[in-house]
């Protein structure tokens, strides 16, 4: 990190608290600072408009604040809060370029890399289900797009093909087989996105990993959804996707041996009942039944992105070992494959709803 002593005075902090590294996203580099606080160096090569960033997530969260105040619930735990810096900013920028914000550390809670029983992840969907409910009162108009067509698979994919022409670091002969199942599966992209074509987009979160709800500790209920980055106009059926992708595993996201990989229907149900209840009334059964088509195209669109990154030498995702991006992508398409054995069951589940 930077100067840290600079960064902890420039947002009122005592210049020699203590600070830990916290979490394992794989974009922003977090700290937790005493019990208190979480301190975040936001990743300005992902978000290029930090300003813009800050502003959407002060929106949201004052919008949140309010409904929560309003509602009796507890304001400073059911949502994140910001900690403006001292010169009155949602941000700081250090002398050295970078940018860091800091939130309050949200008390008694849990945060989860991976799923322990099948109740976890139906608290996980009522979590984003209700976070979409919530805002469908926001005026999405207010939000800069902080990844421009961070959803569009079609695009991800002409980023992959150029990635592949380009074999900067001549990894390609690595990874034939992962190369030939991204190109085997443009016709389904295109089919899905004709799908989505006829959907309403709504305010959504776009990165609904089950580390993105903290849980309350004690009750193990969902408690607050954080990681509000890429909340933007979205499908429904995206945020649906995207959680299956990482909690309907029955590994984790780059385990290396792929017998341990697999979609598990128990949970995908889980999740599917939970995220339904918490969208209340809100969808309409078109995006209903898109739910099962967002987990086919989250997953291989996560697993391209991998992929791409691989191809690219590593320059997105954080990456721990050789081959991280690799290993990634790996668990991502066999996901990919079992789910396409079992789109039917997927689709007769979510009519039963
Ligand atoms: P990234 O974009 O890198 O994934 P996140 O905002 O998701 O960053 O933060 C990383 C992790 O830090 C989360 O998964 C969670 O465990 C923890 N975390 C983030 N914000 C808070 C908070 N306000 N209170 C408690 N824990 C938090
Ligand atoms: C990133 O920030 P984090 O770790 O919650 C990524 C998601 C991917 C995910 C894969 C802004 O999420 O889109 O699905 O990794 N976030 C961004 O684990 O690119
Ligand atoms: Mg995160």
């Amino acid at each position: 990190m930077s100067n840290l002593k600079e960064i902890l005075v420039n947002f009122g902090f005592e210049p020699d608290a203590k600070c830990i590294p916290w979490g394992n996203g794989h974009i922003n580099d977090t700290f937790r600072v005493e019990d208190k606080f979480i301190l975040q160096r936001i990743n300005t090569d992902v978000f290029k408009d930090y300003e813009a960033l800050m502003n959407n997530i002060c929106l949201v969260t004052a919008f949140l604040q309010k409904m929560l105040f309003n509602n009796g619930g507890d304001v400073l735990r059911e949502a994140i809060s910001v900690i403006p810096a001292i010169d009155g900013k949602s941000y700081y920028k250090c002398a050295d370029g970078l940018v860091y914000r800091t939130y309050i550390f949200i008390q008694d809670s849990l945060s989860l890399d991976k799923v322990e029983t099948k109740q976890d992840l139906y608290s996980c969907g009522f979590g984003f289900g209700d976070f979409q409910q919530k805002l469908s009162g926001f005026d999405a108009s207010q939000l800069v797009e902080t990844i421009p067509h961070f959803h569009d698979t079609l695009k991800r994919y002409e980023a992959f093909k150029d990635a592949l022409n380009k074999d900067v670091k001549n990894r390609a002969c690595d990874c034939k087989e992962e190369i030939d199942f991204a190109i085997n599966h443009y016709e389904m992209i295109k089919n899905i996105t004709d799908i989505y074509s006829k959907l309403p987009l709504r305010v959504t979160h776009n990165d609904t990993k089950l580390n993105n709800v903290l849980f309350d500790i004690k009750t193990r209920e969902p408690l607050c959804v954080i990681d509000l980055d890429t909340v933007m106009p979205g499908y429904a059926a995206n945020d649906f996707g995207d959680a299956i992708r990482f909690g309907a595993s029955t590994a984790a996201e780059d385990e290396t041996d792929l017998s341990k990989v697999h979609f598990d229907f128990e949970l995908y149900k889980a999740f599917a009942e939970g995220f339904i209840k918490g969208c209340g009334n809100g969808l309409t059964k078109e995006e209903k039944l898109s739910f099962p088509y967002g987990c086919l195209l989250m997953t291989f669109e996560c697993g391209m992105r991998f992929l791409t990154d691989y191809l690219n030498g590593d320059t997105y995702f954080k990456i721990h070992r050789e081959h991280h991006n690799l290993d990634r992508c790996r668990t991502q398409f066999k996901l990919v494959s079992e789910m396409e054995q079992c789109l039917d069951k997927m689709i007769s589940f979510i009519k039963e709803q």
